[in-house]
């Protein structure tokens, strides 16, 4: 057995099921021997962006795998393996590397030295008989701790010499743990004698699986919860405690609650601050602070109470400890909390309502999200935005309902991540209606990747937005654009597409949005990829919450 087929032989054992990738590259043809389905993309850093969408909607517990040649295969990954990164998104990525006797030569690209920044982990099988070992580490950083990519390079010639003796390996089990038991029972106290308690809740909870354990101490608590972009379906977003998803762009209430919280609890969230994905906390607050990663903590926010533990267990430490200190009762018993929730967002809407229900034409991309919000049962869907106008328009607006029917993505924020993202969301639940919706800059970036949803059966559904601009660059253009029309841009995507093999409409008129969508549906449910474009306005209000 060679390398290369050690390796599958392990990626099977630990449950791998499939095999993003781009050639040259021995494993692909080890991965399709070995019986793993090779998924061939048309770039580097959409292969990347399938491995880590598949990889978002299991929680880990299905790991995404990308493989690529060395030098440019590998160079042309980057922006798919820092979204990973930025995001603690756990995948492997198995690039091939030069031969053993040029690697370190000087102007040889080495990954493990170039994405050493930007993974978790990075290790080069310098001889066959580490490969067990080696994998055996990779996969004890995917599934415990603080999560994020780890990179194992194959020299070109160590894949294919001889792996001697027996194959030892077995799966790595995980593990994870709680808090000290001290740390929590100081900080419930605080909880519960706080006035007006927020919850921050971070993508830990999605990776735990702990968003029951969540709802019952909000509660509890009777405290309203709010997700950073990473988080978002976390807690389910029509529940009466919650605030919706605070990110560069937000529901007022998020702002509002925040405003006038005096104790914030942050749950398996890194509390980063960073102006696309997490609404700021105000100064001034008790922060608690329970995430997996002592470095998040004292980060950007200094914690009065840090916590280090798993989302879960902790979130079960915290609903022990809050019962025990208020007996059989919720912290605040006449509904006042959830009835100032639905006040604010009741008003927030009615700002947002003739955007959202508009008949302008061209269509304004609200018209189009709207629509689609209320057209599906959205526990059947899986939606993600791309970098851009849309994402500012869809996060506030998008009510997630259970966890992963929402992926919110982008600390590190690459226009056309969606599109990768998306079907690896489908690899993942095939039963799932999953929709991206881009910017036409966003599908510029990948767009030809649409054919590989074709070619591999992948039926997703591309939403195109298309303003001919660049609408997000509207302030930071203006007098190049106004002297050399730099915002610009031209295409036709449903021509594009038809012609890449899907199935497409152009929509120019309000009334054309739900039947379009349906019959996109349709198509999806009938196995084949679909792309809707939509001619719309060059939108750039946002529901920005800033003083
Ligand atoms: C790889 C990459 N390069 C540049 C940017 C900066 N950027 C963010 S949004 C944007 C324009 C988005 O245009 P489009 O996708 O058409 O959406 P619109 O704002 O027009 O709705 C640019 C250039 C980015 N996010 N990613
Ligand atoms: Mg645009």
């Amino acid at each position: 057995m060679k390398v290369v087929d050690a390796i599958c032989e392990i990626l099977k054992r630990e449950g791998v099921e499939f095999l993003s990738c781009y050639p040259t590259n021995t494993l692909i043809e080890a991965a399709a021997t070995a019986g793993i389905k090779p998924i061939v993309c048309r770039q580097e850093r959409v292969g990347v962006g399938i491995a880590d969408g598949f990889t978002r909607i299991t929680n880990g517990k299905r790991i995404g795998v990308f493989t690529m040649q060395a030098g440019p295969g590998a160079e042309n990954a980057f922006s798919g393996i820092t979204t990973a990164y930025s995001d603690s998104v756990p995948i492997l990525i198995l690039p091939v590397g030069h031969a053993r006797n040029t690697s370190q030569v000087f102007h040889f690209f080495r990954s493990v030295q170039a994405y050493a920044p930007v993974t978790k982990w990075t290790e080069e099988i310098t001889l066959a008989s580490q490969v067990p070992e080696i994998m055996r580490r990779a996969f004890s950083y995917l599934k415990m701790g603080r999560l994020g990519p780890v990179l194992v390079e194959i020299p070109n010639d160590a894949a294919i010499e001889e792996f001697q003796g027996a194959l030892n390996y077995t799966p790595v089990k995980r593990t994870v743990s709680g808090a000290n038991a001290k740390d929590v029972a100081e900080a419930a106290k605080v909880l519960v004698q706080a006035k007006s308690p927020v919850v921050v809740a971070g993508q830990g909870v999605l990776y735990a699986e702990a968003s029951d354990e969540l709802i019952e101490l909000a509660e509890l608590l009777q405290a309203p919860v709010t997700t950073p972009l990473e988080g978002k379906s976390a807690f389910p977003e029509h529940h009466p405690l919650s605030l919706g998803t605070g990110a560069g762009v937000m529901p007022r209430p998020v702002h509002t609650f925040l405003q006038k919280a005096d104790v914030v609890f942050a749950i398996g969230a890194s509390l980063t601050r960073h102006n696309i994905v997490a609404a700021p906390i105000p100064a001034g607050k008790i922060i608690i602070h329970a995430t997996n990663d002592e470095r998040d903590i004292n980060k950007h926010y200094p914690a009065d109470y840090p916590i280090l533990g798993d989302a879960k267990p902790v979130l079960r430490q915290f609903i022990e400890a809050v019962k025990d200190l208020l007996g059989n009762k919720k912290r605040a018993e006449n509904g006042s909390v959830p009835a100032a929730i639905k006040k604010g967002k009741e008003e927030w809407m009615a700002e947002w309502m003739p955007k959202l229900t508009s008949n302008e034409k061209p269509i304004t991309p609200y018209r189009v999200m709207w629509e689609f919000m209320n057209g599906f049962d959205r526990k059947e869907v899986i939606v993600t935005h791309d970098a851009g106008s849309p994402r500012n328009q869809l996060v506030p607006f998008y009510q997630a309902p259970t966890p992963r029917s929402y992926i919110g993505w982008g600390k590190s924020h690459a226009l056309g991540t969606g599109l990768g993202l998306i079907m690896g969301a489908k690899l993942a639940a095939p039963q799932k209606f999953c929709v991206n919706f881009m910017g036409d800059a966003a599908f510029g970036m990948t767009g030809l990747d649409f054919e590989t949803a074709v070619r591999c059966n992948i039926p997703t559904l591309t939403i195109v937005l298309n303003n001919n601009f660049m609408a997000a660059e509207t302030h930071t253009m203006e007098t190049s654009h106004e002297r050399y029309g730099t915002m610009n841009i031209l295409g036709n995507y449903a021509d594009l597409a038809r012609s890449l093999g899907g199935w497409s409409e152009r929509v120019e008129d309000p009334v054309q949005i739900v039947p379009a969508l349906q019959r996109a549906r349709k198509v999806t449910e009938d196995g084949k990829a679909a792309l809707l474009e939509f001619i719309t306005s060059r939108e750039i209000a946002y529901s920005r919450m800033r003083d």
